[in-house]
């Protein structure tokens, strides 16, 4: 984010087409909202990788800190700009993993069933992380805790609540949304909501 004062037109254009904004952080799920502690959570990294592996939460917290402050575009439309979290970014996860040449896919797996998939490279740009804070304070519940993921550069439902296990695969394999006519992509600037759009 730079220093200079915005403009009209710089906002505007961080507003991807069909979005308005909101100024609370709406909670979407599927209505469980599975309640782990943060001394019983563990992640797990499995499939296609050299080392695959659990780690707790005192592993977790030793890994390298790292904030994103980033705009969340929720496909049903509302938009809420500078959302602040803390967390391990997702590179450094798979680089814990180290996939096999082949892997070109992840597979998020969460607490309450729910599942969501993306290229690998999606999985590894420098803004995806493993948030376990929002705005300074532990994750709370209702938005995921305590940890989960954070994709910016897509529609929300690509963010997975109560993260639980990575896992890597050679090819794509359509998570809960997805297999429910939602896009393949969901990158909000495209307007890729469902399957139907380009
Ligand atoms: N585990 C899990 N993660 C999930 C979901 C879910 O139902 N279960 N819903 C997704 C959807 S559709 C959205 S819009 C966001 C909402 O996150 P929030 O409740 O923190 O705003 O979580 C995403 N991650
Ligand atoms: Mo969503």
């Amino acid at each position: 984010m730079s220093n200079e004062k915005p403009t009209l037109q710089t906002l505007a254009a961080r507003i991807p087409p069909g979005q308005r904004i909101v100024h609370n952080l709406p909670v979407l799920d599927l209505g469980i909202q599975p309640n782990i502690s943060q001394k019983t959570w563990s992640l797990q990294l499995a499939g296609a990788i050299e080392a695959p592996q659990t780690i707790d939460w005192q592993a977790f917290l030793k890994l390298p800190q790292q904030e994103v402050i980033a705009d969340i575009h929720c496909v049903t439309h509302w938009t809420r700009f500078e959302v602040a979290w803390l967390g391990v970014a997702a590179k450094d996860i798979v680089a814990l993993a180290r996939p096999h040449p082949k892997a070109k896919f992840v597979v998020l797996h969460s607490a309450d069933g729910y599942t969501t998939n993306m290229p690998l490279e999606v999985f590894m740009d420098d803004d995806v992380l493993l948030a376990h804070q929002l705005y300074g304070e532990d994750l709370p519940l209702e938005h995921g805790g305590p940890v989960r993921v954070v994709v910016p550069k897509r529609y929300f439902w690509k963010s997975a609540k109560w993260l639980t296990a990575i896992h890597f695969h050679h090819t794509d394999q359509p998570g809960y949304w997805e297999v429910r006519g939602y896009h393949n992509e969901a990158d909000p600037f495209k307007e890729q909501r469902y399957s139907t759009d380009d």
